[in-house]
């Protein structure tokens, strides 16, 4: 089913857990050096499709497209940007041939499928280390199922998780937090979380929090929880240089830093003003930084976001300030967003891996996952039930260990459609929790923007509404005609019982929970090249709205559905045959398709989750039984046993 091929030395990334004996004959692909580099080459048929890639931006269908895994903070991307935040080297081809191949290795990957029409797949490793593991499959979703089993099991968070979160940049203090939370409330739109963004920090100083802005923490947990909204502060890579801050200068004595070549600790210049990296390649820093958390978790806070570990640098000792800003202390601008990722500066530093330098560069693309298995490792022990986390960077692997955002977009339409493409793509590479800024992170949103975007979000696991300091007001009580907010997030509330069931049972069955309609009607030459609408679950079909001022659009029914339309907090249900449709959707509405003898069950929903009664289920759908997967939501006993079978 697996087959492994190791080319060069490797650094053990822990991508793989399970045990694959070596392979000598290379299947499909052919072999070519270039320097140091290989050069490996498939030739694809006419017909061949090409999935995965996980977080990158363009088709669905990667044929036409060019890659570059290197993780970047790339904040003005577009759907031709070749780096973003992750490296999720995993491709699938589909046609004659059906097979996936993974190639596992922390260093710089290009992906040329089919650029220019020149009918192969090109995949450069510059480093030369790789293992390539080739897995089989007789369809695409087998080859997928087959690839998420041998990378382990997904992260599941707890239910509140899967509830609607508000961030964004700029909220300073706890009266900002408490202003939203009653902004929500007074209006009845639910909501079960607040992101804390880099200023509740004591000049931006990880796991120390301004007293001045938030006086009593703890305290203020409590009385948000009372209202069923959970606290989510952020956590940065770089730990901030400072005489008498314990963690830097623990990090300093037990020489946790990533160093330069002459040994010393690195210096790098971030959201703090000048900052250490911690070495995340080791176990004994991985344990030491994650066990950090407790500053926060003894709080009461159960869930974090791990942001800017690509990881993002201003400059540095060797590198020049790129303008002339004054940086170090200065409040967030745009400018210095601009100015992350001085590249040249990843062959500036080292990891010390067993005793030995090893260039930065050569190990970037595993840097912010290896941040996040820091975490999630010690987060387990550290809050009593399940943990919350998610991060910006990230590689195969960390799928075990928290979910992930899809860093800075922007509020614009043409992000929601990359939003809706991104999602089965990441969720081939293991990545099912999560999501994007909805609404849009960079530029300011509009009303009809936003609403058209949570009627997405509704079914993206991650669903938070963020966005960039200096954007206009995006949190949905700001806007006129709050009842549309509150109708279409209430939905999310109601789907509760199918979303959290689902989510699980594609985690514990390996397999995706959103997918491509070509994934599931592979005998139907019309889903092909339909790249608008996606399977949510086992029972749901989405074609979301994404066009500025439309009112409608075109969706094709692969098989009869029933259509669900929810309006002012109804269901309406009706029967449809296969074929082509042009669907009126207004503003305040979602429509989405339930498949043929399939069932979704829908609860009353609540203003969070918690308060939600998940014993009263209604059942739509014209099928006869659906296996609900549920518990209690919150400790770690996930396991296939806990299902009941309900029948209409
Ligand atoms: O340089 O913490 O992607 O979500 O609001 C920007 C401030 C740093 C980038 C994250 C974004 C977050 C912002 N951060």
């Amino acid at each position: 089913m697996v087959k492994k091929y190791t080319f060069g030395k490797i650094f053990e990334t822990y991508a793989v857990v399970a045990d694959i004996a070596e392979d000598k004959s290379l299947q499909y692909f052919s072999v070519t050096p270039i320097g140091a580099a290989l050069k490996f080459e498939y030739v694809l048929d006419s017909e061949d499709a090409v999935y995965g890639l996980g977080e990158t931006v363009g088709a669905i269908n990667k044929r036409g497209e060019q890659y570059i895994s290197f993780n970047t903070d790339e904040v003005n991307h577009t759907p031709t940007t070749k780096s973003l935040y992750g490296s999720h080297n995993f491709i699938v081809v589909d046609g004659k041939q059906k097979f996936g191949a993974f190639f596992d290795t922390p260093s710089k990957v290009f992906f040329d499928i089919d650029v220019e029409n020149s009918g192969k797949i090109e995949v450069t490793v510059e480093s030369g280390n790789v293992r390539l593991y080739i897995v089989e499959g007789d369809s695409a979703e087998n080859v997928v199922k087959n690839f998420l089993t041998i990378i382990g099991q997904g992260y599941v968070p707890p239910l509140w998780a899967f509830g609607y979160g508000q961030s964004r940049w700029g909220y300073k203090t706890e009266s900002d937090i408490r202003r939203v939370v009653q902004g929500y409330r007074k209006a009845g739109i639910p909501l079960d979380y607040v992101c804390m963004d880099i200023d509740y920090m004591d000049g931006f100083a990880d796991f120390t929090v301004d007293k001045r802005r938030f006086p009593d923490l703890k305290g203020f947990a409590i009385e948000m929880k009372q209202s069923g909204v959970r606290l989510v502060p952020i956590i940065d890579a770089g730990v901030k240089i400072k005489e008498g801050y314990s963690v830097y200068e623990e990090g300093v004595a037990n020489d946790y830093f990533c160093k330069r070549a002459d040994g010393k600790p690195f210096r790098v210049a971030v959201w703090p003003g000048t900052t250490h990296f911690p070495d995340f390649t080791k176990e004994e820093v991985r344990d030491w930084f994650g066990s950090q958390y407790k500053a926060l978790t003894d709080c009461g806070i159960e869930g974090f976001w791990n942001d800017m570990n690509e990881p993002s640098i201003f400059y540095s000792e060797f590198t020049e300030p790129q303008t002339n800003q004054q940086k170090e202390t200065a409040e967030p601008n745009h400018e210095q967003e601009a100015l992350s990722n001085a590249y040249k500066d990843y062959k500036n530093f080292y990891h010390d891996v067993d005793g030995k330098l090893v260039c930065h560069y050569d190990l970037h693309n595993i840097y912010g996952y290896f941040m996040t298995m820091s975490a999630g490792e010690q987060l387990k022990k550290l809050v009593p039930n399940r943990y919350f986390l998610f991060s910006r960077s990230s590689y195969i692997g960390a799928h075990r260990y928290g979910g992930i955002w899809t860093g800075d977009n922007k509020s614009t339409w043409e992000h929601l459609k990359m939003n809706i493409r991104q999602m089965p793509s990441l969720n081939m590479c293991g990545f099912l929790f999560s999501g994007a800024d909805t609404g849009g992170f960079g530029g300011d949103t509009t009303r009809e923007l936003l609403l058209r975007w949570l009627a997405f979000s509704v079914f993206t696991p991650l669903m938070r509404n963020h966005t960039a300091i200096r954007t206009k007001k995006q949190e949905c009580y700001a806007f006129n005609g709050k009842k549309d907010f509150k109708n279409i997030i209430s939905l999310r509330y109601r789907l509760l019982p199918y979303i959290y069931s689902e989510y699980v049972k594609a985690v514990l069955k390996n397999d995706m929970y959103f997918k491509p309609l070509s994934f599931v009607y592979s005998n139907d030459a019309t889903v092909k090249n339909i790249e608008d609408q996606l399977l949510v679950g086992d029972s749901i079909m989405i074609a979301p709205i994404t066009d500025e001022g439309a009112t409608s659009r075109k969706v094709y029914l692969p098989e009869d559905m029933t259509e669900v339309r929810y309006r002012n907090g109804q269901f309406e249900c009706v029967a449809k045959q296969k074929g082509q449709y042009i669907v009126n959707v207004p503003l305040n509405e979602v429509v989405f398709y339930i498949r043929s003898g399939k069932l979704v069950p829908t609860c009353k929903g609540a203003d969070c989750v918690e308060r939600i009664n998940l014993e009263e289920i209604t059942l739509l759908g014209d099928g006869t039984t659906y296996e609900q997967y549920i518990d209690d939501g919150a400790t770690y006993e996930i396991n296939e046993k806990n299902v009941k079978i309900l029948s209409k």
